[in-house]
């Protein structure tokens, strides 16, 4: 059994996406990150810099960090979704996942969404990079089904919640119609819509 502590956002997503799409049995923790939980010491013994998600697999005892971590270690586990003669791609599509695209994102909603009127730079700057991240995966999935190839991967799960936030981000979805079909490919898996609601039953990907 796998423990995920976790709370109700992308980067938590990401992983109750994957426990279901390879089918392992876990247990939801939450971790209220608006009322400081994150904080509490005995998080902090398993997450160093106070921040959901984290996994206790209890087959080995071991806790993991840091939600591309924890993705790899899934999929190294389960044998799915991280082909080993595939990993040179699924790699940089899944580093730039959490390099870029969520922290990028991340930041748009935290002016656009959270904190509008605060700052115009921030605001222009967050907006004009998010654009930007659109037009280059819906490039990029002009040329290729997934993000890193023919198969899906760890690279589209961990990406996916972070566009499923599209209604925040105000750029029209369905103007990237690449991105567009690669969304709502992966919106209707069975192991997708159950790992969406992993923290709210009614909650669904939002339509484009
Ligand atoms: N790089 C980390 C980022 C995790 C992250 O930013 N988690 C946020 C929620 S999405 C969090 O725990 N925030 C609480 C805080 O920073 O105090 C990962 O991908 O696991």
């Amino acid at each position: 059994m796998i423990e995920l502590f976790s709370a109700n956002t992308p980067n938590g997503k990401k992983i109750s996406i994957m426990l279901e799409e390879i089918a392992h049995e876990y247990k939801v923790i939450k971790v209220d990150i608006d009322k400081s939980e994150q904080f509490k010491t005995d998080f902090k013994k398993i997450s160093p810099f106070s921040k959901i998600p984290v996994i206790i697999d209890h087959d080995n005892n071991k806790s993991i960090f840091e939600s591309g971590a924890i993705l790899i270690y899934l999929a190294e586990k389960s044998k799915k979704f991280y082909d080993e003669k595939d990993r040179l791609d699924i790699n940089q599509w899944l580093m730039a996942q959490m390099t870029y695209v969520g922290p990028m994102l991340g930041q748009h909603h935290q002016f656009h969404h959270y904190n509008p009127g605060k700052s115009e730079f921030g605001e222009e700057r967050y907006f004009k990079i998010s654009k930007r991240i659109y037009q280059e995966l819906d490039e990029r999935l002009s040329k290729s089904r997934f993000l890193s190839g023919k198969k899906y991967t760890i690279a589209d799960i961990g990406t996916f919640p972070w566009i499923a936030r599209h209604e925040w981000h105000d750029i029209g979805l369905k103007n990237f119609k690449n991105l567009t079909r690669w969304y709502v490919e992966i919106s209707e898996r069975e192991a997708v819509k159950k790992g969406f609601k992993f923290m709210n039953k009614d909650e669904f990907p939002p339509k484009p």
